[in-house]
């Protein structure tokens, strides 16, 4: 029975090993929705092994107790066909872990809906993705990034998502899980960083030639830090024109730039012209659209509650 110790310890350094490498950047959370991901994962590990280990050491060890070698003492039974007891032994078992796996992935998936700190004033960044690069802009700072996302530590950022190009995947391993960018649609995305560093981030989604160069930078700092890099982006960055988005719009890579304003409206007119209705996820833009509601007629105003059904 050796063989089957040694491939449990086998899968056991295995994933030990692979916790401690910070090469693996899933396996190394920088932020309070990556850490929740990650230990789901690791959870999912663990009860997968429940039936992966024990799996493996049968194999091993009825292909070696029943070979077809000379004085096999292992009885030979070839009319044997049914076993009330491991029948429910190997299906008992799976239905539990599926059940407690169900269960525990539906509650992390319910909590990211909801931002990680709720006693924090979030930050809002739209995010387009382009063919190939990553377009960022701060509607409450007034300022856009292309290729770097500059987030201040300990405050929830909430992503919005779309894309001005094929659908493509935005994903910052060490703070949280991918979501899709498409095309006509604004998808949230709450993240968090949990200390001041760099993190890579990535279009996760093939979108052709120029797709591998896809990547961008966020970094996060102390607020005080952020509000000094916005303030520097202000003074010294060219202004972002609708001329400017159209070139950007182009396909072809880009180096990190940083733009002092943006156009009025610029991601809700992207989610709109391709065929999508701009309702974000955030608090104060349901609010603003029950002020419209509240002055509009009533025929606009049932459009508008149906457009907010919808855009959910
Ligand atoms: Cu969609």
């Amino acid at each position: 029975m050796h063989i089957g110790k040694l491939i449990i310890l086998s899968i056991f350094i295995t994933i030990f090993l692979a916790g401690c490498d910070s090469r693996y950047l899933i396996l190394n959370p920088q932020g309070a929705v990556a850490q929740k991901e990650y230990h789901l994962i690791i959870f999912s590990i663990f009860l997968c092994a429940i039936v992966v280990i024990p799996v493996l050491g049968l194999l091993v060890y009825i292909v070696l107790r029943y070979r077809d070698k000379p004085g096999n003492k292992a009885p030979y039974r070839p009319d044997w066909d049914d076993s009330k007891r491991l029948e429910f032994i190997w299906w008992g078992i799976p239905i539990i872990i599926i059940g407690i796996l169900g269960f525990a992935t539906a509650k992390t998936t319910y909590d990211l809906v909801d931002p990680p700190k709720k006693d924090v004033k979030p930050l809002t960044i739209e995010v387009t993705s382009l063919d190939w690069k990553w377009l960022f802009q701060y509607p409450d700072q007034n300022i856009a990034t292309v290729n770097y996302v500059e987030i201040p530590k300990d405050v929830p950022v909430q992503f919005v998502l779309t894309s001005d190009a094929p659908m493509n995947s935005f994903w910052v391993p060490q703070l949280g899980g991918q979501l899709y960018t498409m095309p006509g649609m604004a998808m949230g995305l709450w993240l968090q960083a949990d200390r001041k560093g760099e993190y890579f981030g990535s279009g996760a989604n093939f979108t052709g030639e120029g797709f591998a160069h896809m990547n961008f930078k966020v970094k996060s700092t102390s607020t005080k830090e952020f509000n000094q890099w916005v303030k520097q982006v202000k003074e010294t960055a060219p202004a972002l024109t609708k001329a400017d988005y159209n070139s950007l719009a182009k396909q072809g890579l880009s180096l990190e730039k940083s733009y002092s304003t943006i156009p009025k409206g610029l991601f809700q007119e992207i989610v709109i012209k391709n065929g999508g209705q701009y309702y974000s996820q955030h608090h104060h833009m349901k609010n603003e659209d029950m002020k419209t509601m509240n002055v509009a007629s009533d025929e606009q105003t049932h459009t508008q509650h149906e457009h907010q059904e919808g855009g959910k």
